[in-house]
C-alpha cells in the first residue's frame, strides 16, 4: 500500500492524498460505507459504485467469523470475490463489535471470550486468531485488535487497557509478519490508537504505535459518549504525534460535522452506518441540513429529496413520497434514504478534498459547519 499526500491547507491540518492498495486507488479524506456481513444494507454493488462513488467499504471480522465464517470465504478465494465487490475493502478487527454485540464477554491476557449474538456459541477471538481471519476474508487494510473501553472509563482502567492493546498489538504484528496473503495482493495492518480522553495516555499510545511502521493508522476509542470538543482535542493531540507521511483513520465517526472538524485537524479515513442506519430510520442529511422525513410538515412537500444532491434518488423521489414511504414502512425508503445519505456522505468528503486542493477549504468549512447543523 502506498500513500501520496497532494497538498496539505496551509491554513489547518487538512490533507488531500491518494491511497494505492491492490483493488485501485483511494483519493482522501475519505469516507468508507459500513458493509458489516458484506453487504452495505439496502444499496446494491452497482448504485454504491455509479451513484454513492464509494471508492472502500468496510467489512466486520466478528460477523464475517461467525457467518458465513472463514471456510465459506476462503473457497469463495476471500470477501471480494463472495460479494462481487471489486475495489478496496477495510475490515475492522472484532474487538469493538464484541463489545457491543456479543454477550458474556471476558477479555484476559489472551484475548476475548464471547457468545455469539446469533446462537449463543461460544468463541475466542485472540490477537493472532483475527489477524488469521482478516487474512481468509482477504482484506486490503486489516485493524489491530484492540479494546475500546467506555468513555467514561476512569484512569486507572483506562492505563490499563491501553497497555493491554499495546500488548496485543505487538502480537498482532507478529502473527502478521509471519503469515502470506492468500489471495496474491498486500494485505496491510493498521495500529489503533487507544487511550479514552486523558492526553497523556494518548500521547503514549500515538508514539508507542509508531515503532510498527504501519501503512496507515486509526484512532480508535472516540465517539464513544465524550462531548464532541473533547474528541476534537484527542484527534488534535493524536495528529500531531503521528507521522504526516500515513494516512489516520478516525474509527466509527460519525456526523456530517464530525468529519469536517476531523478533516481540518488532519484525519484521511472515516466510517460510521450513521447514514444508512439513520436513514432507515427516517433521517436525511442534505446539503441544507438535517431532515426527519416521518415529520408532518414534509407531508406535501412535492420538492425533490435533496434539489443540489447528486444520486438518482435525490431528483426522481420527492420529500412527500419518502415520507409516504416510510411511514408505510416500505423497503423502499430504506433504500432511498440510504443511497441519499451515502451519495450526501461521499459528495462532502470530495468537496472537502476539492476544497483542499484550491485552497479554499478553511474559507467554505465553516458555513458548511453551520448549514449541517440545521434542523429542518
Ligand atoms: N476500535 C475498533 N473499532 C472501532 C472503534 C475502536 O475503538 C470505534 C470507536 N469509535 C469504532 N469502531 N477496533
Amino acid at each position: 500500500m502506498n500513500f501520496e499526500l497532494a497538498h496539505t491547507d496551509p491554513h489547518s491540518a487538512a490533507r488531500a492524498g491518494v491511497i494505492t492498495t491492490g483493488h485501485g486507488t483511494i483519493e482522501t479524506p475519505i469516507f468508507m460505507p459500513v458493509g458489516t456481513v458484506g453487504s452495505v444494507k439496502g444499496v446494491f454493488h452497482r448504485d454504491l459504485q455509479q451513484e454513492v462513488g464509494a471508492q472502500i467499504i468496510l467489512g466486520n471480522t466478528y460477523h464475517l467469523y461467525l457467518r458465513p465464517g472463514t471456510e465459506i470465504l476462503e473457497r469463495a478465494g476471500g470477501l471480494h470475490r463472495f460479494c462481487g465487490w471489486e475495489r478496496p475493502i477495510l475490515t475492522d478487527s472484532g474487538g469493538f463489535q464484541v463489545f457491543s454485540l456479543a454477550e458474556c464477554r471476558k477479555i484476559t491476557e489472551e484475548g476475548c471470550r464471547f457468545s455469539s449474538h446469533i446462537d449463543g456459541s461460544k468463541h475466542l477471538f485472540t490477537p493472532e486468531s483475527v489477524m488469521d481471519v482478516q487474512r481468509s476474508i482477504g482484506a486490503d487494510i486489516m485493524m489491530a485488535f484492540d479494546e475500546c473501553p467506555p468513555g467514561d472509563a476512569p484512569y486507572d482502567y483506562a492505563a490499563k487497557s491501553l497497555n493491554l492493546t499495546c500488548r496485543w498489538l505487538e502480537r498482532c504484528f507478529e502473527r502478521y509478519a509471519a503469515t502470506r496473503p492468500k489471495y496474491g495482493y498486500r494485505q496491510s495492518l493498521f495500529p489503533i490508537v487507544q487511550g479514552c480522553t486523558y492526553p497523556d495516555l494518548r500521547t503514549r499510545s500515538a508514539e508507542f504505535v509508531q515503532q510498527f511502521d504501519a501503512d496507515g493508522y486509526a484512532i480508535g476509542g472516540l465517539a464513544v459518549g465524550e462531548p464532541a470538543p473533547v474528541m476534537y482535542e484527542m484527534i488534535e493531540l493524536v495528529n500531531g504525534i503521528l507521522p504526516i507521511d500515513r494516512p489516520r483513520y478516525l474509527m466509527g465517526v460519525g456526523t456530517p460535522v464530525n468529519l469536517l472538524e476531523a478533516i481540518e485537524r488532519g484525519v484521511d479515513m472515516f466510517d460510521c452506518v450513521m447514514p444508512t442506519r439513520n436513514g432507515r430510520n427516517g433521517m436525511l442529511f442534505t446539503s441544507e441540513g438535517i431532515i426527519n422525513i416521518r415529520n408532518q410538515k414534509w407531508r406535501d412537500d412535492f420538492s425533490p429529496i435533496d434539489p443540489a444532491g447528486n444520486c438518482f434518488a435525490d431528483t426522481a423521489y420527492t420529500k412527500a413520497y419518502l415520507r409516504h414511504l416510510t411511514v408505510a414502512g416500505e423497503m423502499l425508503a430504506a433504500q432511498i434514504a440510504s443511497l441519499h445519505n451515502l451519495a450526501f456522505y461521499l459528495w462532502l468528503v470530495n468537496e472537502a478534498r476539492r476544497r483542499i486542493l484550491d485552497g479554499t477549504f478553511s474559507a467554505w468549512k465553516p458555513g458548511m459547519v453551520v448549514k449541517l447543523s440545521q434542523r429542518l
